[in-house]
């Protein structure tokens, strides 16, 4: 039997491939926009919230919850890429665990990204493994996006100084690599899809979407 994934189907009838090891990553066939950060900082949410739906991705209180690479095919123009979370040990064997191997397998296997999300907790900003993860997709030449999600959590005045603060290794990190430095997006996932902040990353998907389609 071939080891390949099948696809399912959510409640809602989005087509999904669930894979726990690169023989089972669906073929690279189009755009993919990857959501990645540690555990529990709310990527699972944040493809629900941008897909609208409640429980298309499975979020949990719990870090840990995502282990596989979900591939949603919400669009026949690209798959949003749910990926585990890091930093999260599963076991005593610490930080050799910080990046699951089928993690490093989607990064290894040359796939089409379109753009990589990744998520900071507003309240933590940068760390050490996400600072990790900026030099990998720099060095590798990968267009990113910094997301600060859980805004609701802050003050207005608080969130704008976690986004100065973030923006300044951001610039950073563009200037070390010649890259644009792209401010970051803040959500907060109870926002309603039509909120301003989440239409700006969802047209900021798209643009990305577009360039890689027509590379
Ligand atoms: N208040 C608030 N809570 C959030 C937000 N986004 C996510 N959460 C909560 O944070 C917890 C973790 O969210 P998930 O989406 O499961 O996080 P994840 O990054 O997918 O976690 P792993 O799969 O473990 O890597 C859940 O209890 C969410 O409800 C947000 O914007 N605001
Ligand atoms: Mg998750």
């Amino acid at each position: 039997m071939s080891e390949r994934a099948k696809r399912s189907y959510d409640a809602s009838g989005v087509a999904y491939v669930a894979a726990a090891s690169v023989k089972q990553f669906p073929k690279p066939h189009r755009p993919e926009v990857v959501f990645a950060g540690r555990s529990n900082v709310g990527k699972s949410t944040l493809v629900n919230a941008l897909s609208r739906r409640k429980s298309l991705a499975r979020t949990s209180k719990t870090p840990g919850k995502t282990r596989l690479v979900f591939f949603y095919e919400l669009s026949e123009d690209y798959y949003y890429v749910d990926l585990p979370g890091y930093g999260y040990a599963k076991t005593s064997r610490g930080e050799q665990d910080a990046f699951s191997k089928v993690t490093n397998d989607y990064f290894e296997n040359d796939r089409p990204i379109a753009i990589v999300l990744l998520l900071l907790d507003i309240r933590r900003g940068f760390g050490k493994l996400d600072l990790e993860m900026l030099d990998y997709l720099c060095h590798f030449d990968i267009d990113w996006q910094v997301v600060l999600t859980k805004a609701d959590k802050l003050s207005r005045q608080a969130a704008l100084k976690a986004e100065k603060d973030v923006m300044e290794v951001i610039r950073d990190y563009a200037e070390r690599y010649q890259k644009t430095a792209r401010p970051p997006l803040s959500v907060s996932a109870g926002q309603s899809p039509r909120d301003l902040r989440m239409q700006r990353l969802e047209e900021e998907i798209l643009d990305f979407v577009e360039k890689a389609r027509s590379n």
